[in-house]
């Protein structure tokens, strides 16, 4: 996704997305144009793009932008956390725990998704569980206006724009009313925290009502996520890599994501699991990568990690996702 912002996501990674919004300073004779004459621009682009009256009256009347949304676009990010802190903030067992649960009690579904699209179950409830706590937490903010916000304002107004006009598809379309189209500050949608640019892309309908409800269904919020992952490359037949312990003297040149080799090529480079066994006997591509740099914690990782960074490209995060379905895995 081009812009994502989870419910955590690790600082460094704001730092360069901060980063780059500061190489586009931000324009003001687009910024200065008052809200209001802005807002008949983008209502003309929607009738011209086939968006209908009703639509354009119910999304995008009576409303002003959002101070507070601005507030988050500027904020400055936090202090870097490691990648202990972030599992530790991220992977509390409280969240095992509703996993778990969430596991067993949606156990039908996701069993059917898993068989439709070729994701395991325990992927799928993971990633539910860090993007919005297991769809609990799933942002309170208007989507429509958070985006047209952001679309003003003129720091990323292009983006932000088409995925205005994106979301105004979306209600056309019929998918879920103006008043209930909720999200993250930035526009991320629903329990998977989707832009409108990835839902109109790789929402699906579930349940077959023909509405796709990734807010309130749960059918339809796991066979979204589960299609996501299928459309980015997810194998169901591996896993997505493990905890790694590294000889002596390994190459600093073999770490990180742009060295892929099979299990068998690392084996004879002297790297085991964590707990010092061999590593697995199978043809898999893998890479290994160190994310808090040499000394700290090594993984091998499968192409379901490359996955995983398709969703966000965090690598805090695809360790995240990895790490907390594995502990749901675990009885
Ligand atoms: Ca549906």
């Amino acid at each position: 996704m081009a812009l994502r912002r989870g419910l955590i996501v690790p600082a460094f990674v704001m730092a360069f997305a901060g980063g780059l919004a500061g190489l586009w300073p931000s324009d003001p004779a687009r910024a200065a144009e008052p809200f209001p004459q802005w807002l008949d621009g983008v209502r003309e682009e929607a009738r011209a793009a086939g968006i209908s009256e009703e639509v354009i009256r119910a999304a995008l009347t009576d409303f002003e932008p959002i101070a507070r949304v601005i507030e988050l676009d500027r904020s400055q990010p936090e202090g870097r956390l490691t990648l202990a802190q972030y599992l530790d903030r991220v992977i509390s067992d409280a969240r095992i725990r509703t996993g778990r649960a969430r596991l067993a009690e949606h156990r039908a579904a996701l069993e059917a998704v898993a068989e439709e699209y070729g994701v395991q179950p325990r992927f799928i409830v993971s990633l539910w569980g860090i993007e919005t706590s297991y769809g609990r937490i799933t942002g309170g903010y208007p989507v429509v206006q958070s985006l047209a916000t952001l679309a003003h304002d003129g720091r990323r107004s292009d983006f932000f724009r088409k995925e205005l006009l994106n979301a105004l598809r979306i209600l056309d379309e019929g998918h879920i009313e103006a008043d209930k189209m909720l999200g993250s500050w930035a526009g991320a949608m629903g329990q998977s925290q989707f832009m409108p640019s990835s839902f109109l892309r790789l929402a699906v309908d579930g349940d077959g009502d023909g509405r796709k409800d990734i807010w309130t269904n749960q059918a339809d919020v796991f066979a979204s996520m589960a299609n996501y992952l299928k459309r980015s490359g997810w194998r169901d037949d591996i896993t997505w890599g493990r905890k790694a312990a590294l000889p002596d003297g390994f190459s600093r040149d073999l770490i990180g994501l742009k060295v892929k080799r099979p299990l068998s090529f690392w084996q004879g480079q002297g790297v085991r699991r964590q707990d010092g066994r061999d590593l697995p006997v199978r043809e898999i591509e893998a890479s290994v990568i160190q994310p808090d740099g040499p000394g700290t914690q090594a993984y091998i990782v499968y192409e379901n990690f490359r996955t995983t960074l398709k969703w966000n490209r965090s690598t805090y995060f695809a360790t995240a996702v990895g790490t907390l379905a594995d502990a749901l895995w675990e009885r």
